[in-house]
C-alpha cells in the first residue's frame, strides 16, 4: 500500500466535500490549502450588505451535514458561513486546512509523476494527487471603465466588500443587475442619500419572500426527527431535478416558470420603470435572479434606474453617454467575476511543460467537470460544465470528490502511478455536451457568464442521473493509466 500525498486546493463548499471524503473514505496523507484566512470559499470571499443564498437552505447544505435549525427559508451569507465553520469544526476536519495559503503554482514532474507546488508562504510541496476545489465565481471581474481609478471615493467590488465603508447617508452608485447587484442595491438604498442603479442589461426578477423565517416548530422537529430531516433534503435533491429539467428541455413547466417571471415584472414594478427593466430575452436565459425587495427598492423616492451606456467614471460620479453626470460618494462594482478562470491564477504546468492557459486558450475544457487532459494526477472539483444553478452544487461537489477517490483508492493499492483522461474521450464528453446545450434555455440568445471566451455555456446540460451515471464508477477506457515500476 502507498498512501497517496494529495492537496486539495481550497475550502468552499468544493473543498468541505473532498475533506469529508477523504476523511471518509480513510485516507490519511492530505491537507487543504485555503488562500483566504477562513473556510467557505464564496461565502467567505462576499459580505456585501444583502448577501442571501436564493437556494433554499435546506437544499444549500451537505447532506453529510444536515442542519436542522436553519434561522431562514433562505439563509443570508453569515449564516451559511457559520454553517461552514461549524460543519468544519464538528466533522473534525479543521486541523486538515491550512488557510492563508495560496498555491501560486503547480507543476507535474514528468519523470517521478509528481507534483510540486508553490505557496505564497515560501514553501513548497510535492503531492501525487492534486484536486482543485478552486470554485467558479472566485475572481472578481472588475470593468474596463474609463476613469475609473480617478473616483474620488470609495470603489468597492461586492466580492471584497469593505466592512468598515458607510453607506447611509451617502450618494451610492451601483453598477451590474445581477444577483448581487439585485441584492446590494435592495440592501443599501433604505439608508442612503442616493441610490443610482446602473443597468447595461436589464434582468428577470422572480419575486419571493427571500426573508421568510424558518418556523421554529419545523426545526424542533428536524431535531428530534433525523430521519425527516433526511428525507426532506432528498426530497429536495430529487425536486431540484425538475429544475434541472426545466432549464435544459423546453417544456410547460419551463413556460410556467417564464410566465411567473414575467408576472412579478408586471405585478411589483413600478410603470414608469417597467419599460427600462423589461429584459430583451427570455426569462431563466441568464442566472436567475430571486429577489422580494429590489422592485420596491427601485422605486423609493431616494432611487433611480440608469439605463443609459456609461461612458467614463469621472471623481464626481459616473457619466452617461447622454452627457449626464450621475454624482456618487461610493461606487459599488457588481459586476460579476471571471467565471472561466477556475483555479487559475495559479500557474499550471502539466505533461510535458503543457500550461493550463495555453490549453485552455479558448475557455476551460474538462472530462466530466473532472479531469483535463495533459494534467496528470490533477482533478478538479466543481470545475468546467459544473451545474451552477440547477442541480445542488453540494451533491455535485461529493459525488465528483467520491468519483476521484476511486483513483486515489487504485494509487494505494498500487494498481496505478498516474492516470491523465485522453483527449479522445475528453472531445467525445464536450461534443455530448454541445448537443445536449442546444434545446437549453441559456441557449435562447442572452449574454451571460455562462459563456467561454470560446462562444460554448460551461453548464451542466444533463440531468442528475446522468451526472450519478457518468460519476459513479471511472471508465478506464477513458483514461491513461501508468502502473507503478516494480
Ligand atoms: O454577476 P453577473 P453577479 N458596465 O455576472 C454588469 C451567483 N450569486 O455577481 O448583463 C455596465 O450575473 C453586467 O451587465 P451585462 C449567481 O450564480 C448567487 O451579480 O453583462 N455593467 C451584469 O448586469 C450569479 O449569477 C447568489 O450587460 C456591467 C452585472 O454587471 C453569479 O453569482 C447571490 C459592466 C454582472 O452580473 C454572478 O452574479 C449573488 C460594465 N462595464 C450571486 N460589466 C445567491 O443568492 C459588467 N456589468 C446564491
Amino acid at each position: 500500500m502507498t498512501e497517496p500525498r494529495v492537496v486539495v486546493i481550497g475550502a468552499g463548499v468544493a473543498g468541505i466535500s473532498t475533506a469529508y471524503v477523504l476523511q471518509q473514505q480513510g485516507f490519511t496523507d492530505w491537507v487543504v490549502l485555503e488562500k483566504g484566512s477562513d473556510v467557505g470559499g464564496v461565502w467567505y470571499w462576499n459580505h456585501y450588505p444583502g448577501l442571501t443564498c436564493d437556494v433554499p437552505s435546506q437544499i444549500y447544505q451537505f447532506a453529510f451535514a444536515p442542519k436542522p435549525d436553519w434561522e431562514r427559508v433562505w439563509a443570508t451569507g453569515p449564516q451559511i458561513q457559520r454553517y461552514h465553520r461549524d460543519v468544519v469544526d464538528e466533522l473534525g476536519l479543521a486541523d486538515r486546512i491550512r488557510c492563508d495559503t495560496e498555491v501560486l503554482a503547480a507543476e507535474f514532474d514528468d519523470a517521478d509523476g509528481t507534483w510540486t507546488l508553490t505557496l505564497s508562504t515560501g514553501e513548497t510541496m510535492v503531492a501525487d494527487f492534486v484536486v482543485c476545489a478552486t470554485g467558479v465565481l472566485e475572481n472578481p471581474a472588475i470593468p474596463d471603465i474609463d476613469g475609473l481609478a480617478d473616483f474620488a471615493g470609495p470603489v468597492v467590488h461586492t466580492a471584497r466588500w469593505d466592512d468598515s465603508l458607510v453607506t447611509d447617508g451617502r450618494k451610492i452608485a451601483v453598477i451590474g443587475t445581477g444577483s448581487t447587484g439585485v441584492q446590494v442595491v435592495s440592501a443599501l438604498q433604505p439608508g442612503a442619500a442616493g441610490i443610482t442603479h446602473f443597468v447595461r442589461s436589464p434582468q428577470w426578477v422572480l419575486w419571493a419572500p427571500m426573508g421568510l423565517p424558518q418556523v421554529g416548530a419545523v426545526s424542533a422537529l428536524f431535531r428530534r426527527a433525523p430521519g425527516l430531516l433526511d428525507r426532506v433534503h432528498r426530497g429536495l435533491l430529487w425536486g431540484s431535478g425538475i429544475l434541472a429539467d426545466i432549464v435544459t428541455t423546453p417544456s410547460w413547466r419551463r413556460r410556467a416558470v417564464q410566465a411567473y417571471a414575467r408576472l412579478s415584472l408586471r405585478a411589483q414594478a413600478p410603470a414608469r420603470l417597467r419599460e427600462d427593466l423589461t429584459p430583451d430575452y427570455e426569462p431563466l436565459c441568464k442566472r436567475q435572479v430571486v429577489s422580494g425587495s429590489y422592485y420596491r427598492a427601485i422605486r423609493a423616492r431616494n432611487a433611480s434606474l440608469v439605463t443609459e451606456r456609461i461612458t467614463g467614471v469621472e471623481p464626481g460620479g459616473v457619466r452617461t453617454a447622454d452627457g449626464r453626470l450621475h454624482e456618487a460618494d461610493v461606487l459599488v462594482l457588481a459586476t460579476g467575476f471571471r467565471a472561466h478562470d477556475y483555479m487559475r491564477p495559479m500557474e499550471v504546468t502539466g505533461r510535458e511543460g503543457i500550461k493550463l492557459d495555453d490549453a485552455w486558450a479558448d475557455g476551460p475544457r474538462a472530462y466530466r467537470m473532472t479531469a483535463v487532459p495533459g494534467f496528470p494526477n490533477l482533478f478538479t472539483v466543481l470545475g468546467p460544465n459544473s451545474p451552477t444553478g440547477s442541480i445542488s452544487l453540494q451533491f455535485s461537489a461529493e459525488l465528483s470528490a467520491k468519483y476521484i477517490a476511486q483513483w486515489l483508492t487504485r494509487f494505494r493499492d498500487g494498481e496505478l502511478a498516474t492516470v491523465e483522461v485522453t483527449e479522445e474521450a475528453t472531445d467525445a464528453f464536450n461534443r455530448q455536451v454541445a448537443e445536449a446545450m442546444v434545446p437549453t434555455v441559456w441557449n435562447t440568445g442572452c449574454n451571460s457568464w455562462y459563456f467561454t471566451e470560446g462562444g460554448t455555456i460551461d453548464l451542466w446540460p444533463f440531468d442528475r442521473k446522468t451526472m450519478v451515471r457518468m460519476l459513479s464508477r471511472p471508465e478506464d477506457a477513458d483514461f491513461h493509466v501508468r502502473v507503478p515500476a516494480r
